[in-house]
């Protein structure tokens, strides 16, 4: 067992050992994930610990644009972070996360042959999937009795929605969803199209509150915001609190992510993080997660693990009609031209 261990090696090596052999020694038995908020099951946290007799610590952060900045500051402690696919070539280019070969581990024929290899990892050499879904919006049809049909409304709202609405607090986010309303392809480079995001962004800028990723179900449910960006599972969570919200499907179609587990590079205890994420592709635990956070995952036979609400739960079974598209890494130079438009619509 590896806490037996980790105490066993820490009780007679650690005044021996120099410090930095010492702290690892101390921190054997550990599991440090960093991901989204409001995204780890606790009880599929207890689940693994129970397994493994590995403890686990988690932080949280509210975007990719963030993880990446962390990650890119230097060594954060963590094992595990969860970047979504637009993300991971980037992780992977600036060497933020180590390749585990994933394709080798045992539970790997769990995933859905779609999942198995991915554009984003097509090899299968760094990630597990963690869980996926779509980005629409959410509103209050007390507040507004509809119908809404369109990302039109969200960008230019009904004046009852003045000051009341909630956007994303990411760039790649936000311009994406707007990128999908004009029809027009991601990573997006065209002056004049980029002009044209930046307009309706800054159009619909008197009637936003907030830019924040966070909190989102807490915003709709108390009525700080009564229209917010929102990721699918995200949404019912509020719906489930506050009935009259519901998530709009847009004839659009929306923007699609899957969010992926990956071994951080310099991570304090590999081994720790592979088993973690062979963990993830046992049906059972991923079905658990799934429970939790309202997203779909990526492995097979995880579906007659599920809580039943989900079966009825219009966020977590988008139209057969519906139109996903998924992102995609953007070059240097797009990235370049979200953060313009994003400091624009900031400042
Ligand atoms: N509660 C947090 C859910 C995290 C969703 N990740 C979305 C990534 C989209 N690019």
């Amino acid at each position: 067992m590896r806490p037996l261990l980790a105490l066993c090696l820490s009780a007679s090596a650690l005044v021996a050992l120099p410090l930095s052999h010492a702290a690892q020694a101390a921190d054997a038995g550990v599991l440090h994930i960093f991901n989204w908020t409001d995204y780890t099951a606790p009880d599929m946290i207890k689940k693994f610990t129970a397994e493994t007799g590995i403890r686990v610590t988690l932080d949280t952060y509210d975007s990719n644009e963030t993880l990446l900045a962390k990650m890119k500051a230097g060594t954060t402690g963590y094992d595990i972070v969860v970047p979504s696919n637009d993300f991971v070539p980037i992780f992977i280019q600036q060497k933020l996360i180590q390749p585990v070969d994933v394709a080798d581990m045992p539970n790997f024929h769990n995933l859905e042959p779609r999942w198995q290899h991915r554009a984003w990892d097509p090899d299968a050499k760094y990630t597990v999937p963690w869980q996926w879904g779509t980005t629409s919006f959410v509103y209050d049809t007390k507040v507004y009795p509809g119908p809404v049909d369109s990302f039109a409304t969200f960008l230019n709202p009904p004046a009852v929605f003045k000051g009341q609405v909630g956007q994303l607090g990411s760039p790649s986010e936000v311009i994406d969803m707007v990128l999908v309303y004009l029809h027009k392809p991601y990573c997006n480079q065209d002056p004049a199209t980029l002009k044209q995001v930046l307009a309706l962004l800054e159009a619909q800028k008197p009637f936003v509150k907030v830019y924040n990723s966070d909190g989102i179900a807490d915003r709709m449910v108390s009525g700080e915001t009564t229209m917010h960006a929102v990721w699918s599972g995200d949404a019912e969570r509020a719906r489930v609190q506050k009935s009259t919200l519901r998530y709009v499907y847009a004839k659009e179609g929306g923007p699609g992510w899957m969010d992926n587990v990956a071994v951080a590079t310099g991570a304090p205890d590999l081994e720790n993080a592979k088993k973690f994420l062979n963990f993830m592709m046992d049906p059972k635990n991923a079905a658990m997660e799934t429970s939790y956070s309202g997203y779909e995952n990526g492995v097979t036979g995880s579906g007659q693990f599920l809580d039943p609400k989900l079966g009825n739960s219009p966020e977590f079974n988008p139209p057969k009609d519906y139109k996903i598209y998924f992102n995609y890494a953007c070059p240097a130079k797009a990235t370049k031209d979200y953060d313009r438009i994003w400091t624009l619509l900031r400042k």
